[in-house]
């Protein structure tokens, strides 16, 4: 295998700052050291140091810090170099660098090779990027975690607990002159009931950090006045979409991000669902369906004022024109012209509430029904930075788990039990990346930032 490049990034953000840090990582950090720098610096101590140019003049000075592999982020050797934060000066010092023998870092190449070189694991990787990415503190500490291993370290724990119990079974496989009888066996019914109770406490703390990082998309849909617009301001607490008693006044999609609770909510107020008069109105409503489509959930918007909640063939039949799978929450607008209460029936399906957007009765309900139905919970102690990827195979393992444990109780056909379990240990196995395609990788590093 040829060594890799050299590869150098500016890691502080552009422009003009207090202190420029670039950073170097490969196999010729130590002779370009010594071409910048002059000679080697100690390793891991901070040297004040020239930088300097092909003639031996200095073109900036500053701090030298000299990680000799594999102690260092990448694994590989790493000079990192802070300087005057000026855009020119940085500049220059970069050009230097690449004089020296380095090349221009992918984004989020030094974490990759931090990856390859067995440093972190994938679901790490991402967490860094979800660090620098993070929305709010809550979002942040998510991040922390999964960055420092937690999450990663009870997926392993989780693969771990399945190895075990594929290992009894195959034993199992391997000696059949001993008859066991594996439906009456309290100790494989034990492993199977731990195996379960993993998936479910990492499946919740996974959810929540991936509400935490992503938010919930909700868009607020429904006929012409029915009272989006106003919804989505009220809930916004303030003026983002226009509101007017004209049939037809919103046509954008509109976007606003509330947080209730921590919870990031990501609004999306969308124009009336009807024929359209005109072709502007016609994308709007085209628009509308896109987003429904995509949508965590809809709040599908009712005018209580005209059918009193009652007229359910109207709302029926609208209901069904939505994509099948969205979950809805049908909301009954207006209730202060009905003189009904502000009231939350989460028994139905789907849930109603009923609420003023005008005067503001029945907005908490309507907060925390959006809360609950998301399975947030309010103290974020032991949510994970997940992404959606996560849940996804999180998903998957447990399903295939689950089909083990149905495959035991019906048939009793042990290969097919192993057979599950090890599709299973291959879906965990995609979260912290033993099992990767190079188009994931791409995706993933390709996302970060230059320098990092
Ligand atoms: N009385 C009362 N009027 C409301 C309430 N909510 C909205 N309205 C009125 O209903 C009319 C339509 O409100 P919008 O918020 O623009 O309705 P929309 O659903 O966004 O309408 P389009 O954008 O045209 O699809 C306006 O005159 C609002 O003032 C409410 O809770 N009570
Ligand atoms: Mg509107």
């Amino acid at each position: 295998m040829s060594s890799p490049d050299t590869i150098v990034a500016i890691a502080s953000a552009a422009g003009r700052g207090a202190v420029g840090v670039i950073r170097v990582s490969g196999p010729l950090v130590p002779q370009i050291a010594i071409g910048i720098l002059g000679r080697l610096p100690i390793p891991r101590q901070a040297r004040f140091s020239r930088f300097l140019d092909a003639q031996g003049a200095s073109v900036d000075e500053g701090l030298a810090l000299y990680f000799p592999a594999p102690a260092s982020y990448t694994g590989e050797h790493v000079l990192e170099i802070q300087g005057h934060g000026g855009a020119l000066i940085v500049d220059m010092v970069l050009k230097r660098l690449l004089e020296l023998g380095c090349r221009m870092a992918r984004p989020g190449e030094f974490s990759e090779r931090a990856f390859l070189n067995g440093k972190i694991d994938i679901a790490q990787a991402e967490a860094i990027a979800d660090l620098i990415d993070a929305g709010s503190t809550a979002a942040a500490r998510a991040a922390v975690r999964s960055m420092q291993g937690e999450f990663s370290a009870r997926v392993a724990d989780l693969k771990t607990r399945i190895t075990g119990l594929r290992a009894y079974v195959e034993a199992a496989i391997d000696f059949p002159d001993d008859e066991i009888d594996f439906l009456s066996d309290t100790a494989l019914r034990e492993r199977l009931a731990a195996v379960f109770l993993g998936f479910e406490s990492i499946a919740t703390a996974a959810r929540q950090g991936a509400l935490l990082r992503e938010g919930l998309n909700v868009v607020i849909a429904g006929k012409p006045n029915a009272g989006k617009s106003s919804l989505m301001n009220s809930l916004a607490g303030n003026e983002v979409a226009i509101v007017t008693d004209v049939p037809g006044t919103t046509r954008d999609a509109l976007r606003q991000q509330v947080h209730l609770d921590g919870l990031p909510v990501n609004l999306v107020d969308t124009a009336g669902l009807r024929s359209a008069v005109d072709v502007i109105e016609a994308e709007g409503v085209r628009r509308a369906r896109n987003e429904i489509a995509r949508a965590d959930r809809v709040l599908y918007i009712v005018d209580a004022g005209i059918t009193g909640g009652n007229d359910s063939a109207q709302w029926a039949a609208e209901l069904a024109q939505l994509p099948a799978g969205v979950p809805v929450t049908l909301v009954f607008n207006k209730i202060d012209l009905t003189g009904t209460p502000a009231r939350l029936d989460d028994t139905t399906d789907p849930p109603r509430v009923f609420l003023s957007a005008l005067t503001g009765a029945g907005l908490p309900l309507l907060r925390a029904h959006l809360q609950l139905s998301a399975g947030y919970l309010k103290s974020e102690s032991g949510a994970f930075a997940a992404r959606r990827r996560h849940l996804d195979a999180l998903r998957r393992a447990g399903q295939h788990v689950q089909n083990a444990a149905d495959t035991l109780s019906s048939t009793r056909a042990f290969e097919l039990f192993a057979e599950d379990l090890r599709l299973a240990q291959h879906a965990l196995g995609e979260i912290t990346g033993e099992f990767t395609s190079e188009d994931l990788l791409g995706e993933i590093f390709g996302s970060f930032c230059i320098g990092k």
